[in-house]
């Protein structure tokens, strides 16, 4: 693993030097509330000045446990070695010339890859962006340029993104879209696959989501279905089997383009390359973003040629977007994920994490679920004997493991789901150590 493990040679343990936040951590803290706007939150407020394989350290010191690689972005580490060295290397050479102004291979190379490597062997064409909200918007904008119809459908605890469109499509108020609106028309949401809540097979929920669409949008004003193939933000859904494969079929027989967003799950986040590649679907388009670049903003559209090269030239770009930095952070970080396997490492890191919290469960109710794919795992949270969401014990366990020195994120329409998100460039050593944090937290709470 010493390939990916990344950052000024961090060593890889687990060390409190102060409480946490340190006293430098809330000099700064300070500072961030005079300087930034207060909308702008932040889950554990330390101060960090490194970060590598499975550890950040902080301003004061602490060397801290990393269990969320920035929401599922530095899949490779953090500052691994062969995007440092690309990154580098590109920024000698030129940093921006605006893609559309005046091209650059770097970019052409990523679009190749994703055309590769995304689901399906169809001729395919990509467009790159820099946020997973703008390649979200700019599939939809593809599919209704192509479709010439305006009906997006999305579903119940979808996220994709902060933008008014992503926003509109989002599923949870808080604290995502209270008072920001109003959003864009033509978002149509339909119940969603949840097997822990709706008992249903996948069949079943399909049909609930179709009908749905057939009475309420109707296929020949639908642009686009767009849904996660786990659904992240809302909760590390994972739809029961069939599910998505019967929604793909009803979009494809009625001229609907299917576009999954894999902007969380993509880049070997879930044991393969891409979450579809489980799920038995071939998307028309797909959105990616997070792990594509070892955390440069990139982000980008691939699928269907047809569909692809139906915007008029002129139609799609950004001054910014495909950055040839971020490109050839790409090129290194799609190498990292082959070369070092870690599709295969993330189905051992996913193997840990379901067995830990499996025999955890055993003697504790209050984990009602523990769901996921490779190293996006997720325990959901209850009220003893029940399935009454508890996101006071959710809340308190952050608190906790933050205090402990183990970033820990949560999720979940009713946030009581505790993920873990870890670098695929963590050590067992520390996974371990992270999940007894975890298991202490429950104890004490
Ligand atoms: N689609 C499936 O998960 C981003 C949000 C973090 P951006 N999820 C993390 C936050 O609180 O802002 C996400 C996602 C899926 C789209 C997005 C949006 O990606 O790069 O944050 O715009």
């Amino acid at each position: 693993m010493v390939d990916v493990i990344g950052g000024p040679s961090l060593p890889q343990e687990r060390k409190l030097v102060t409480s946490i936040p340190g006293p430098k951590s809330q000099e700064i803290t300070a500072r961030k509330q005079a300087a930034v706007a207060a909308g702008v939150g932040a889950s554990l407020p330390v101060s960090i000045v490194a970060a590598g394989g499975g550890v950040m350290v902080d301003v004061d010191g602490n060397s801290l446990i990393d269990l969320g690689s920035g929401i599922a972005v530095t899949g490779v580490g953090n500052s691994a070695p062969r995007v440092v060295e690309a990154v580098t290397a590109q920024v000698q050479q030129f940093t921006h010339t605006c893609f559309t102004v005046t091209p650059y291979e770097g970019y052409i190379a990523v679009a190749e890859k994703l055309n590769e490597l995304t689901p399906g062997d169809h001729e395919k064409r990509s467009a790159l962006f820099n946020s997973g909200a703008e390649a979200v918007e700019n599939a939809i904008k593809i599919a209704r340029h192509y479709t010439k119809k305006d009906a997006v459908v999305v579903f119940d605890h979808a996220y994709h993104g902060r933008t008014n469109l992503t926003m509109g499509m989002t599923a949870k108020n808080m604290p995502y879209k209270d008072g920001f609106g109003p959003f864009a028309p033509e978002v149509y949401r339909v119940p969603t696959s949840y097997p822990y809540r709706d008992g249903l097979t996948g069949a079943e929920a399909a049909e609930v989501a179709i009908t749905q669409i057939e009475k309420q949008v109707g296929a020949s004003n639908l642009a686009a279905i767009i849904i996660e193939p786990i659904q992240g933000e809302g909760g590390f859904i994972a739809p029961a089997e069939g599910f998505l494969p019967a929604l793909q079929e009803w979009a494809t027989a009625n001229g609907v383009v299917f576009i999954l967003d894999e902007v969380q799950t993509g880049f070997a986040r879930t044991g393969d390359l891409f979450a579809a590649n489980h799920e038995g679907v071939v998307p028309d388009l797909v959105t990616t973003a997070k792990g594509i670049a070892g955390g440069l903003p990139l982000s980008a559209v691939t699928g269907r040629a047809e569909i692809m090269d139906s915007a008029h030239a002129g139609g799609l770009g950004g001054t910014y977007a495909g950055s040839p930095i971020a490109c050839a952070a790409a090129l290194a970080t799609i190498e990292t994920y082959q070369s070092e396997n870690l599709t295969e490492r993330a189905r051992e890191i996913g193997a840990i994490i379901e067995e830990f919290f499996g025999e955890l469960a055993k003697g504790d109710d209050r984990i009602g679920d523990i769901r996921g794919r490779g190293a996006m795992q997720a325990i959901e949270l209850v009220e003893p004997g029940s399935k009454t969401p508890n996101a006071t014990l959710t809340g308190a366990i952050a608190k906790h493991a933050g205090e402990q020195g183990v970033v820990l994120l949560t999720c979940g329409t009713y946030g009581n789901v505790i993920r873990f998100l870890p670098p695929l460039s963590i050590s067992d050593e520390l996974l371990r150590e992270g999940l007894q944090i975890v298991a202490d937290a429950l104890a004490a709470n």
